[in-house]
């Protein structure tokens, strides 16, 4: 039995879910609201200390991390391999699922805080509660910038180097399908997995023009989207505000991601 503790727009749980459907697995799904803070609450942090989703949890095992998770369900459920048979062709999918866990996701997170979740919170919250809501992170690193974030928005310097890893990551990937179907070869595997959601989350911010110039990353994400899997995984977890929101005002920060992407 496979349970997946899951926000419904979280890049991470979005890879899971991405690999869940990719092979065809029954689980099950719990929503953590992360606005509600049910990720802080005594009861998810005694499964993850680190206060994060996705969680899966395999019968009674809790299993955090989602590049992790993607290597666990490949080794237990090896059917529809999402991992190239060679050795070299794991290294070349790994060279890919390490991207986000080494500053993909971090960067993805400020540039999401900068263009939109900062007026989301801001319409929500006063600042006290939303220093609260900081006070509880077990992530001090996170919880400081996301503080830089409220203070700063785009200005925050670390938001400029976001987007222009993002950018080198787009430029990697683009010369990568020079060579092949998909990131790691012509299979799609854990490599594509690793990375649809974080370009999906910039088209969800309005920023697609950033692959305009990097032809192989167009039509990589529209094979990408043609696959059943993105429809279950990733759109029919669309439908409610915060994605609409995200849209809107990400439009708003093209205009300087623009500027910096020609600097
Ligand atoms: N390295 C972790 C990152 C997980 C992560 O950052 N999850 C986000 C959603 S994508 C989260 O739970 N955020 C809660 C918060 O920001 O307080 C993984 O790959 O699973």
């Amino acid at each position: 039995m496979l349970t997946l503790l899951h926000h419904n727009i979280s890049v991470c749980a979005q890879k899971v879910r991405l690999a869940l459907y990719e092979k065809g697995l029954p689980w099950e799904g719990r929503e953590i609201d992360l606005m509600k803070q049910e990720h802080l609450t005594p009861e998810f942090l005694r499964i993850n200390p680190k206060g994060l989703v996705p969680v899966l949890i395999h019968d009674d095992t809790p299993i955090c991390e989602s590049t992790v998770i993607l290597e666990y369900i490949e080794d237990v459920f090896p059917s529809s391999p999402l991992r190239p048979a060679s050795a070299l062709g794991k290294a070349r999918m790994r060279t890919w699922t390490k991207i986000p866990d080494e500053g993909l996701h971090v960067a993805c997170a400020s540039v999401t805080y900068a263009s939109a979740f900062v007026h989301q919170l801001r319409s929500n919250h006063d600042r006290h509660e939303w220093e609260e809501r900081l006070k509880k992170l077990p992530d001090r690193a996170r919880a400081a910038r996301q503080r830089k974030i409220l203070e700063q928005e785009f200005e925050a310097p670390f938001v400029k180097d976001a987007v222009l890893l993002h950018d080198k990551v787009l430029r990697e990937m683009n010369d990568a399908l020079d060579a092949s179907l998909w990131l790691a070869g012509d299979e799609f595997t854990l490599a594509d997995i690793a990375i649809v959601p974080y370009v999906t989350r910039l088209d969800r911010l309005g920023l697609e023009g950033m692959w305009a110039a990097l032809p192989n990353v167009k039509s990589w994400f529209d094979r990408v989207q043609a696959r059943p899997s993105f429809d279950l995984a990733v759109t029919a977890f669309r439908s409610n505000s915060y994605d609409d929101e995200l849209k809107k005002q990400g439009v708003d920060v093209w205009p300087q991601v623009a500027a910096l992407l020609e600097a």
